[in-house]
């Protein structure tokens, strides 16, 4: 075994010990634990590049890994990672042949970030298929974190992005058929696969995160959920970690769920407790939580990932070293 997974392994057999003498060893000047010094020492170990992502998107995950093994960055590994699913015509709920709004529009919402904790996000975007892309542009060469609707849209094409309907025919036919009754009721585990929220750790040891998602199939139009709002869909600290969000983005803007995943890794939580914690805040104070599903995935620096949902049938990919794993993820129910 080399020295860093033997240094790994004995820190992880050994993690209440570690924990505990992490928090003395961390204290400031005041006798308070300091979260930031005890995030860099549980940084030491650096992972083998690994790409995850939300649901089974095998073929996201593997163009991401692919990027990572040729030594690119792990936010150009996650752009080109989600745009598998963003031009993927036969998911319904990412980029190009997504359900649309109640009105028969196809509006979409992407954030990213980067290493150094910059961010940029779109919300509400027409007629742009690679939005994560496009988040990335807002957070490299604007000014901003967020544009939206027509704004991010007039952007694009100055920024060099290509106009294209987002209906496909068989959405058509099926928002027509949805008219009927327009019963808006949000289904669980849509197809086995729904928002793609992707995280990578690259070759430096360096993490970025990127979401894109629909939304909510027949959402009344403008809404945004929690997807593209840094904090809620995605959050990352390079010294800690990250996590990304799918599923009823209504609770998991009310519980800032990706953020506050981040900070339970930092004060010494793995990124499996981290998000279970996360789905009880939403479970003990919403006793409807039995109608909609949130899942979380999340990753330390260290590589270590875990995942947690409400409702059983959320898995996650996770990519490393070549191999390319679904793993179920447990479940609140
Ligand atoms: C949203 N969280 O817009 C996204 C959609 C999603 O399962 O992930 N649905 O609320």
């Amino acid at each position: 075994m080399d020295r860093r997974k033997f240094i790994h392994n004995t820190t992880l057999a050994g993690t209440g010990l570690a924990t505990g003498a992490t928090l003395l060893g961390c204290k400031n000047e005041s006798g308070k634990v300091d979260a930031f010094a005890k995030a860099e020492k549980q940084s030491a170990f650096k992972p083998s590049p690994i790409a995850i992502c939300t649901w089974n998107f095998s073929g996201a995950t593997a163009r991401a890994g692919e990027l990572l093994s040729q030594g690119k960055s792990a936010l150009d590994a996650v752009i080109a990672g989600v745009a598998v699913e963003e031009e993927n015509e036969e998911n319904s709920t990412v980029g190009i042949g997504a359900t649309p709004d109640r009105e028969g529009n196809v509006t979409l919402d992407a954030c990213v970030m980067n290493p150094a904790g910059d961010c940029g996000a779109v919300l509400a975007v027409e007629n742009i298929v690679n939005v994560a892309a496009l988040a990335r542009k807002v957070m490299e060469d604007t000014p901003h974190v967020i544009l939206a609707g027509r704004g991010a849209e007039e952007y694009a094409y100055k920024a060099g992005f290509k106009k294209q309907p987002l209906l496909t025919e068989q959405r058509k036919l099926e928002w027509e058929e949805w008219l009927k009754t327009s019963n808006y009721k949000p289904a669980i585990n849509v197809e086995n696969h729904d928002t793609i929220g992707m995280l990578a750790i690259d070759g430096d040891g360096d993490i970025a995160g990127a979401c894109t998602t629909s939304g909510l199939g027949y959402k009344m139009k403008g809404r945004v959920g929690d997807s593209p709002i840094i904090g809620s869909g995605l959050f990352l600290d390079n010294e800690v970690g990250g996590a990304v969000a799918t599923g009823m983005g209504e609770e998991v803007l009310k519980t800032v769920g990706s953020f506050l995943i981040v900070e339970l890794m930092r004060s010494g939580m793995s990124p499996q407790e981290a998000c279970e914690e996360a789905v009880y805040r939403i479970t003990r104070k919403n006793n409807r939580y039995k109608d909609f599903q949130v899942a979380y995935i999340a990753m330390n620096k260290s590589g270590d990932t875990g995942s947690f949902c409400i409702h059983k049938g959320f898995n996650m990919m996770k990519w490393q070293e070549n191999k390319n794993d679904v793993i179920e993820s447990k479940a609140f129910i």
